[in-house]
């Protein structure tokens, strides 16, 4: 078995304290960070979800996958995030109310971090207020939306709404993501960008804020 299958393997039995020594290793061999992140917890992860829709395995299950999954992250962090990189602006960033997944935000949260973003994590169960007064407060040029529920992702749809009325709207660009998410949902809502990925998230975010500063440089 592969490194990258014994890191997916132990994932999937929630071995958090395995799968962070395997993570550690995988990186002495040289082994690089998105390929570990990717093909041995993503991976992983995916089996659990599966697992999970087909009634294999339950919450307590997933539960523990979930922390294995955060624990072999944080080994990734500072390698993914370069540290001490100059900032190119600021985002605010949370799964939507009443949703309580992480795991993709922390994602897209670590990508943004290392193409230098400065983000805000409002953690999950974020009100749409909260986001507003945090994009208000702290100047931030974008509002990133993770939701992974069909019956939380209207909630965008509010954050959308309290920003024209909070009189920000041309202020903050919105990015909405997580896996019922869609561009036609984005495009409905009046969002301003989708992506189905935290690599392409980042992406799109450093396009937006080169957009922000080549409006304001006229
Ligand atoms: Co939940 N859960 N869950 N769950 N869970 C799903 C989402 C589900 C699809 C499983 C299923 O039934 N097939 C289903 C939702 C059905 C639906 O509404 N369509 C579901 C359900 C029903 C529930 C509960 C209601 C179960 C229950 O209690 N009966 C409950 C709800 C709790 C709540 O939130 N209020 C619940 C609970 C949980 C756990 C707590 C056990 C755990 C979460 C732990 C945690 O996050 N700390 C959990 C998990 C882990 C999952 C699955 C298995 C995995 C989700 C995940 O982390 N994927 C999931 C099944 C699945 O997705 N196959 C499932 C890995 C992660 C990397 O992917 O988050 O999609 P994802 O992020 C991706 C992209 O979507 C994107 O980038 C990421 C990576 O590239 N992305 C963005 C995400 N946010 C973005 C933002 C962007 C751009 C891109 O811009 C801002």
């Amino acid at each position: 078995m592969s490194i990258l299958e014994e890191i997916s393997e132990n994932l999937q039995r929630g071995r958090a304290k395995a799968v962070q020594e395997l993570v550690r290793q995988a990186l002495e061999q040289g082994v690089d960070a998105q390929t570990i992140l990717e093909k041995g917890l993503m991976a992983g992860m995916e089996i659990i979800g599966e697992k999970f829709k087909n009634n294999q395995v339950f919450v307590p299950e997933v539960l523990v996958a979930a922390r294995a999954m955060n624990m072999g992250t944080t080994v990734l962090k500072p390698i993914l995030v370069e540290e001490g990189a100059k900032s190119i602006g600021r985002a605010c960033i949370g799964t939507v109310q009443g949703d309580l997944h992480d795991i993709g935000k922390n994602l897209v949260r670590m990508m943004l971090e290392s193409r230098g973003i400065e983000v805000i994590d409002l953690g999950t169960d974020v009100a749409p207020e909260t986001f507003i007064a945090t994009a208000r407060d702290r100047d931030c040029q974008l509002i990133c939306c993770s939701a992974l529920l069909t019956t939380t992702m209207g909630s965008m749809a509010e954050v959308v709404k309290q920003a024209e009325e909070a009189g920000i709207r041309d202020k903050v660009r919105i990015m909405v993501g997580g896996a019922p998410v869609t561009q036609a949902f984005c495009d409905q809502i009046g969002a301003d960008v989708y992506t189905s990925d935290a690599a392409s998230a980042a992406d799109a975010a450093v396009a937006l804020l080169r957009e922000i500063k080549a409006a304001e440089n006229g």
